[in-house]
């Protein structure tokens, strides 16, 4: 690995596709180890934690409004549990230990049952130990399909993330040092996307179901031999289709974006000391037959309309290195206050809009994610903006965000750089 000890590019017709299947209502997933070849072929193949067998985990299809049962089987040596991530589910199974259940121990199974009541591109993970569980393996994309598809020749998910390798191929286990938990987080050394699809045809209409699965790294996408537009962030359709000239992903966002193929396709991480290659779509031949027009916006989401907020709260984001004094105990802190306590951040009544001014008074960009809900982010108009479950404040800036707390139980509020999670930057809310 010496000719790429930071930041390799990685070869085209070495990527395997992700395993993929038809949308069902049950499933089962097994956490165990794996070995996946993650660096090209010719490099050593890593051993890494996944589900069934491969990492990321298998993709998993269900239906809007149908209720979906999954048996997760922890075959792991320690606990874990799974978090649906961005499906407005029942809370209980939310998959957050001490919060909304017990952990799954070892040779342990849990089913998790619950009814999505969106169309979208969505993921799971570890919700346990997530800084590492997460960092080791335990991913995988959730897609809602709709009940009205758009005009596409294939749909194709782009899961990405990166990986702290050393030189045989293993990765390196420091996955909580003080350092990196007080600056960026955990941050990989190899960066790479998983595609579902690996073959396309010029002329060709894809959706593109981009998943940024990092646990601490921001993902600033450039997408090259295409011409379209995003039509979705985190889940939910964008009410008219958006230019993709300023396409970033922070860890667990997502951005749909619909495109046609006019040359060989590339996904690179756009950073300043230049661009980095994530995977290639083989272009295969042309599509005489498609007549294209202009990209629709998807099926709209039926999120609730937000009212007169009831209550305005603020959630300052505290510490780190190069960041001021707090009075919490751990690296980070919201409003003085480090890791989950017994009383939480908020209280609302169900069906209670709140406005949240999310303040980041840090040296670094952090991406809160909120369970259980989507939340609307506030333009500088004050507008109402994009529908997200993770919103990203970039260091020294503040967004405010409405959100109708209309989904009963306890939710988990926190950073999903998830070095900062574990490092204190997690809170919670209660909705009655
Ligand atoms: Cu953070």
């Amino acid at each position: 690995m010496n000719r790429r000890h930071f930041l390799a590019t990685v070869s085209a017709t070495a990527l395997l596709p992700l395993p993929i299947f038809a949308a069902q209502d049950t499933w089962r997933l097994k956490a165990e180890t794996v070995t996946q070849q993650i660096l090209p072929t010719g490099d050593n193949a890593t051993p890494i934690l996944g589900f069934n067998g491969s990492m990321p985990g298998p993709e998993l299809r269900v239906r809007r409004g149908e209720r979906v049962s999954i048996d997760v089987e922890n075959g792991l040596d320690e606990g874990t549990a799974v978090h649906w991530h961005g499906i407005r589910l029942e809370n209980k199974m939310d998959g957050v230990p001490i919060l909304t259940q017990e952990l799954i121990n070892p040779a342990g199974t849990k089913t998790y049952s619950f009814t999505p009541p969106d169309e979208g591109t969505y993921w799971y993970h570890s919700h346990y130990i997530s800084h590492e569980q997460v960092a080791r393996g335990m991913m995988g994309a959730l897609i809602v399909e709709d009940e009205t598809p758009p005009d596409v020749d294939h749909d194709i998910t782009v899961l990405m993330s990166d990986w702290r390798m050393q030189e045989d191929g293993s990765l390196s286990d420091e996955f909580t040092d003080m350092h990196s938990v007080a600056h960026g987080g955990y941050i990989g050394n190899f960066v790479r996307a998983f595609l579902s699809k690996d073959e396309v045809k010029t002329g060709d209409r894809v959706r593109l179901r981009l998943i940024n699965a990092a646990t601490n790294r921001i993902f600033p996408m450039a997408i090259s031999g295409v011409a379209g537009s995003i039509v979705a962030f985190d889940g939910m359709a964008l009410p008219t289709p958006r230019d993709m000239t300023d396409l970033v992903l922070a860890p667990a966002q997502r951005a749909d974006v619909i495109v046609d193929i006019n040359g060989p396709v590339g996904f690179d991480m756009m950073t300043r000391e230049g661009s980095y290659r994530l995977a290639d779509l083989v272009v295969n031949g042309t599509n005489p037959d498609r007549r294209a027009g202009p990209i629709m916006a998807l099926s709209q989401p039926a999120v609730p309309t937000p009212a007169e907020p009831t209550q305005h709260l603020t959630l300052t984001m505290m510490g780190g290195a190069m960041g001021g004094r707090h009075d919490g105990d751990n690296i980070w802190a919201f409003n003085n206050v480090s890791d989950l306590q017994a009383d939480p951040f908020g209280s609302f009544q169900r069906g209670e809009t709140v406005r949240i001014t999310l303040a980041n008074d840090t040296s670094f960009p952090h991406g809160i994610h909120l369970h259980g809900h989507h939340f609307y982010e506030v333009g500088e108009d004050g507008d109402l903006g994009d529908l997200r479950d993770t919103t990203l404040v970039n260091a020294n800036e503040s967004r405010d965000i409405i959100c109708v707390f209309d989904n009963p139980g306890r939710w988990m509020l926190h950073c999903h750089m998830l070095s900062h999670a574990v490092g204190g930057m997690r809170t919670w809310v209660n909705v009655a």
